[in-house]
């Protein structure tokens, strides 16, 4: 069984970060590690939330875990809580690159043309410097705008979006996928690009509804297929069917929409999609 690791925060409540990657990666048969950056009574979309950095741990934890030689199959970073743990992040990679090993960034800081509340305006380039570090990247047009100075658009066509891609490959990263990508009023989904020049675009229905942390749904969805050995291509849709199936799922619900989306009753069509398409492969 494939081992890799998680570099996020752990939000209590409210499904995003840890508390969706785990469950996810572990339902697709990968193991998860994780190293907490930070503990946050919620996510920052609520009012009230309280946050405890956990900088001072990522060190100590990672050189533990040098001393007992362990080693990840993949790496996958989400929210970062500061501009100190971009750097430490950065560390983390030195350390535990090996030559197989595949190293997933989602630069989870910002969505509809706003960095989130917690971040200051020198957030973007130290994320930058991490997202150069990395095999794929997995921002969404926000953040691509942020990550490499192009001006956000909420209307464009492909060659703003193949100009972002660029940009993004600019930065150093082997892939870029862009997620929330749209060019038609009801279908939404991602476009990547990578290094050789391979191009991949997959879309599905857009829903109406939006949940908090269907970002690290998708990511650690598509983290997970690639671990299991599915194409980049496949992954990517995989992770986008699934959403499509948790935002359904929760819009039958009466949850707010803070609360994230259910993915919890669609695990077993995750596992179920999961080994189809493995053998699909096969
Ligand atoms: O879903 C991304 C995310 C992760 N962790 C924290 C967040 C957010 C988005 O707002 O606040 C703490």
């Amino acid at each position: 069984m494939k081992r890799i690791v998680t570099l996020q925060d752990i939000s209590c409540v409210g499904r995003c970060s840890t508390t969706v990657a785990l469950p996810v990666i572990s339902a697709m048969g990968v193991e998860c590690g994780i190293l907490p950056t930070a503990v946050l009574s919620t996510h920052t979309m609520f009012r009230h939330f309280t946050c405890k950095d956990l900088s001072d741990q990522i060190g100590p934890i990672s050189d533990s875990w040098k001393k007992e030689d362990l080693f990840f199959d993949g790496i996958y970073t989400g929210y970062l809580a500061s501009v100190r743990q971009c750097g430490q992040v950065r560390t983390f990679f030195e350390q535990f690159r090996t030559r197989d090993n595949l190293i997933l960034v989602d630069p989870a800081m910002a969505d509809n043309g706003k960095l989130y509340p917690a971040f200051d305006r020198d957030f973007p380039a130290a994320m930058a410097s991490v997202c150069a570090k990395a095999d794929v990247i997995l921002p969404n047009i926000t953040e691509g705008c942020l990550l490499t100075g192009l001006p956000y658009r909420t209307e464009y066509d492909s060659s703003y979006i193949t100009e972002l891609l660029q940009r993004l490959l600019g930065l150093g990263c082997r892939t870029a996928v862009l997620t929330g990508v749209s060019y038609e009023p009801d279908r939404l989904g991602i476009a990547s690009l990578d290094q050789d020049g391979n191009a991949f675009s997959y879309f599905t229905k857009k829903c109406p509804q939006s949940y908090h942390g269907t970002g690290d749904l998708y990511s650690s969805t598509a983290f997970g297929g690639l671990m299991r050995g599915l194409s980049l291509g496949d992954a990517l849709s995989l992770a986008a069917d699934y959403v499509v199936e948790c935002i359904e799922a929760t819009s039958r619900s009466s949850e707010a929409r803070w609360y994230g989306a259910e993915f919890e009753s669609q695990i077993p069509w995750l596992c179920r999609e999961l080994e189809q398409r493995l053998e699909g492969k096969g």
